[in-house]
């Protein structure tokens, strides 16, 4: 009997340069630039990609992972998330346009307008930083699209791992205040940003991106217009010299490089607001399906979530020693009300130790100390649990068309030797 395998026609030279042809192009496609000796590629091998290329990011950590460079997007990887507040050179950066090059902070305004503003004004940075209150928090920013490189099937956009979140210190001052400076008039339904951040194709007409939050969340008390993250200027990558931050909400909310804000009366209709942009179905849809536009919802608070911070993936251990463990746990507008652990693929789960926000929107830290049965191999997983009772899911959450929202536990590899 002949065997299925011996019938196959064998790969003609042809189709080998053809599927290395085509690899080739889409590898490129990712790196948005030419590989230039690509023909040379031994067939079946890939590229290293950006990765590895990070050392040129002005004002980041060169162990980013970059994953393009036009826009920018670099996410952080967990272990460099350790720290309380995540400090400036490790904040994640998601671009949509090209940053804009010459910041004259002298001459940096922020505009307020809108149908739904009594009136139009302008402030000069000078303006914000004395007319009005000044406040500092701890917000948590996330980007919608965070963990979209687990989807399948596979959703376009940023294949962000699990590091395009951070928590930094924020200081200026309160949206609310600004807002009622240029006052609210009592239609208004949703705030609108604009940046100075310019469209990819260099149309000036075209803004990269236009988002906003409804008035309600416009005016929470932690809702701010910021200029220092970290008691420092912000990070250029980052929004300097002002960005909105929304803390809890998908990190797309929060205006860089900050210019314009519009009171809307209708929900606002920027760039990215519209279509399938940070919107997820309103009803459960099958992996897979295409969902018709009237059916997406936009993305507002950010579900349960937790990262293991410490220590880093791939660990070993002796078996006399237990192995210390932590990390930061967050929960959009709600609390994290417990964050646990599991050596055993979640079979059965202990609860690690956890401290309170220091003000709304800042994530939690939890530590455990985790002692193993036997040599071998484990995962510890970590799981956190909000105050609505809503816990993280083990393996992924709804799929979406769009790849947001993915907020399953993290997990880490750790080897246990005698
Ligand atoms: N002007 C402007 N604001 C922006 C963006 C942008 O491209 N331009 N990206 C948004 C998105 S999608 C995210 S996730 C956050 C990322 O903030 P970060 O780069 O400081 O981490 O900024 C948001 N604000
Ligand atoms: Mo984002």
């Amino acid at each position: 009997m002949k065997s299925k395998i011996s019938q196959k026609a064998p790969i003609g030279t042809n189709r080998r340069q053809f599927l290395k042809k085509s690899a080739l192009t889409s590898m490129a496609m990712m790196l948005g630039t030419d590989i230039v000796f690509g023909h040379n590629l031994p067939t079946g091998m890939s590229i290293i990609g950006l990765e590895e290329i990070s050392a040129s990011l002005p004002g980041k950590d060169g162990r980013m992972t970059i994953l393009n460079d036009r826009p920018i997007n670099a996410e952080t990887p967990p272990y460099l998330l350790d720290d309380k507040i995540t400090p400036g050179e490790m904040f994640f950066v998601r671009n949509n346009g090209v940053p804009p090059v010459e910041i004259d902070v002298n001459s940096w305004t922020l505009t307020i307008g809108g149908e739904s503003a009594q009136k139009e004004i302008v402030f000069t940075l000078a303006e914000l930083k004395s007319k009005f209150k000044q406040y500092t928090y701890q917000l948590t920013l996330e980007c919608g699209g965070n963990g979209r490189k687990e989807f399948n099937p596979p959703a376009k956009g940023n294949q962000w791992g699990l590091g395009a979140v951070g928590c930094a210190e924020w200081t200026g001052v309160r949206l609310k205040d600004v807002l009622e400076e240029a006052g609210v008039k009592p239609d208004a339904v949703y705030i609108g940003y604009y940046g100075a951040d310019t469209h990819l194709s260099g149309d000036p007409d075209k803004d990269p991106i236009s988002r906003g939050v409804p008035i309600n969340k416009a005016m929470e008390e932690e809702s701010m217009i910021a200029w220092a993250m970290n008691g420092e200027d912000i990070p250029m990558l980052n929004g300097h010299p002002l960005r909105l931050v929304f803390g809890g909400w998908p990190a797309s909310c929060s205006g860089k490089w900050l210019n314009k804000i519009v009171i809307r009366n209708k929900v606002h209709d920027g760039v990215k607001m519209v279509g399938q942009a940070y919107r997820v179905p309103c009803d459960a849809v099958e992996p897979g399906d295409k969902v018709s536009d009237e059916d997406m919802c936009i993305i507002e608070s950010m579900p349960v979530k937790s990262l293991i911070t410490f220590p880093k993936t791939g660990g070993m251990i002796s078996l006399n020693d237990k192995l210390p463990m932590r990390g930061h746990a967050w929960a959009g507008d709600n609390i994290v009300s417990k964050v646990e652990y599991s050596i055993d693929f979640g079979a059965t789960w202990k609860p690690c130790k956890m401290t309170n926000p220091v003000n709304r929107h800042a994530w939690q830290h939890f530590e455990a100390t985790v002692p193993f049965p036997k040599v071998g191999y484990y995962e510890v997983w970590a799981k956190a649990t909000d105050d609505n009772g809503t816990s993280q899911p083990m393996i992924l959450p709804g799929w979406n068309p769009k790849g947001y929202l993915n907020n399953a536990c993290h997990r880490i590899a750790i080897k246990v030797n005698k």
